[in-house]
C-alpha cells in the first residue's frame, strides 16, 4: 500500500528519467499518473509491462496523490505546484521556481536530509507540501564538496563547470548530434537551439547574464550551495564564484573545483573522505592518467570525483583542487528528486 505518484512533464527527458528510476529502484508505488501538456496528452506509454494513457495536466489530476515528481519547467511548477499541495501532495519540484523559497527545502538527500525532516507522508494531516530540487550542476558539485565541507570547512569554492547539452533539454541532444553530422559532411550546421554552432565548439552558458556579469546558472550554484549548506551547517557565509560553460557532450556534466578551508586538509585525507561518501566513486589514477569522465558516469547513480591534490596556490594545506563528473539527467535532476521522495515514506 505504498504511495500514489504522478509524473508532470513524463514525456520530456527528466519526466522520461523518472519512470526508469522509480523502476530500477524499485520504488514502492500504489499508482501511477502520467501527466503532460495537451500537446502529449493521449499518447500510450509502458511503463513497468502495463499500458497507461498520458493525461493532461488539470488541477483534479492531484487528487489522491500522495507525491508529484515535477519537471516540466518552471511556469508549470508555478502554477501547479502550490495546486498540488492545496490537493494533499508532496510536490518534489525539479524547476528553478521554487528553490530559493526560505519556506521550501531544498535538498540533497546525502548532504541535508535533515532539511526535510519534517515532511513524511505516513500520518499527514492531508497538508501537501513542497520540496524543491537543486540545480544539476549544483547537485554534481556538493556531492563531492560536502564530505570535505563536513571535515574542513570550506569557506571558498571557485567552480567551473563543462555541462551537457541534456541540460537544455531532448531537443538540444538532437541538434548536437544532427550538427555533428552536418559538419562532419561539409553542410552548414543548423543552428535552432543555441544560434551559435555547438557542435566541435563551446561558449558561455544559454541562461540570461545578470548585471553583475554573471549569467543565472552560476548564479544558481552560489546561491544554492550557500542554502544548502546553511540548512545543515547554518553557514551562510561561504563564498562561491562560479564560471558556467556549455560544452558539446551529450548528458554528463563536468566541472573544476577548487575549495579553500578554514582547517588544513592533505590530499590523502581528502582521498580517503571522498572514498567512503556515499553516491560518489573516487577515479583518481594518476599513472595512467585516467580521472572522471563524462562518458564514464552517464546514464550512472554515482558522481566520479578525481584530480584531487593539494592547491599549491594556498599554504598550510588549506586549499584543494577536484574534478567531478556527474550524469546531468539521472543524479542531476530525477534520481535526486527519487530519493528524497524515498525519505518520505
Ligand atoms: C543546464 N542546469 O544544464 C541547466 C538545466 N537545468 O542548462
Amino acid at each position: 500500500d505504498g504511495p500514489s505518484v504522478a509524473v508532470v512533464g513524463v514525456t520530456g527527458a527528466v519526466g522520461q528519467e523518472f519512470l526508469s528510476v522509480l523502476s530500477d529502484r524499485d520504488f514502492p508505488y500504489r499508482n501511477i499518473r502520467l501527466l503532460a501538456s495537451r500537446r502529449s496528452a493521449g499518447k500510450q506509454l509502458t511503463f513497468e509491462d502495463r499500458k497507461y494513457t498520458v493525461e493532461e495536466l488539470r488541477p483534479e489530476s492531484f487528487d489522491g496523490i500522495d507525491i508529484a515528481l515535477f519537471s516540466a519547467g518552471g511556469s508549470i511548477s508555478k502554477e501547479f505546484g502550490p495546486v498540488a499541495v492545496e490537493r494533499g501532495s508532496i510536490v518534489v519540484d525539479n524547476s528553478s521556481a521554487f528553490r530559493m523559497d526560505p519556506e521550501v527545502p531544498l535538498v540533497i538527500p546525502e548532504v541535508n536530509s535533515e532539511a526535510m525532516a519534517h515532511i513524511k507522508i505516513k500520518g499527514r494531516s492531508g497538508k501537501g507540501a513542497l520540496i524543491a530540487n537543486p540545480n544539476c550542476s549544483t547537485i554534481i558539485c556538493l556531492m563531492a564538496a560536502t564530505p570535505l565541507h563536513r571535515h574542513a570547512k570550506v569557506v571558498r569554492m571557485v567552480v567551473s563547470t563543462y555541462q551537457a547539452a541534456s541540460g537544455a533539454g531532448a531537443a538540444a541532444m538532437e541538434e548536437l548530434v544532427q550538427q555533428t553530422r552536418e559538419v562532419l559532411d561539409g553542410k552548414e550546421p543548423t543552428c535552432k537551439i543555441f544560434k551559435q554552432q555547438y557542435a566541435f565548439n563551446l561558449f558561455s552558458h544559454n541562461a540570461a547574464v545578470l548585471s553583475n556579469g554573471y549569467n543565472e546558472e552560476e548564479m544558481k550554484l552560489v546561491k544554492e550551495t550557500r542554502k544548502i549548506w546553511a540548512s545543515a551547517w547554518n553557514d551562510k557565509n561561504v563564498k562561491v564564484s562560479a564560471t558556467c560553460i556549455r560544452v558539446p557532450v551529450m548528458r554528463a556534466h563536468a566541472e573544476s573545483v577548487n575549495l579553500q578551508f578554514e582547517k588544513p586538509l592533505s590530499e590523502d585525507t581528502a582521498r580517503r573522505i571522498l572514498e567512503g561518501a556515499t553516491g560518489l566513486v573516487v577515479v583518481d589514477d594518476r599513472d595512467s592518467n585516467r580521472f572522471p569522465t563524462p562518458l564514464d558516469v552517464s546514464s550512472k547513480d554515482d558522481v566520479a570525483v578525481g584530480r584531487i591534490r593539494q592547491d599549491l596556490s594556498q599554504d598550510g594545506n588549506l586549499g584543494l583542487d577536484l574534478f567531478v563528473c556527474g550524469d546531468q539527467i539521472r543524479k542531476g535532476a530525477a534520481l535526486n528528486a527519487i530519493q528524497i521522495a524515498e525519505k518520505l515514506l
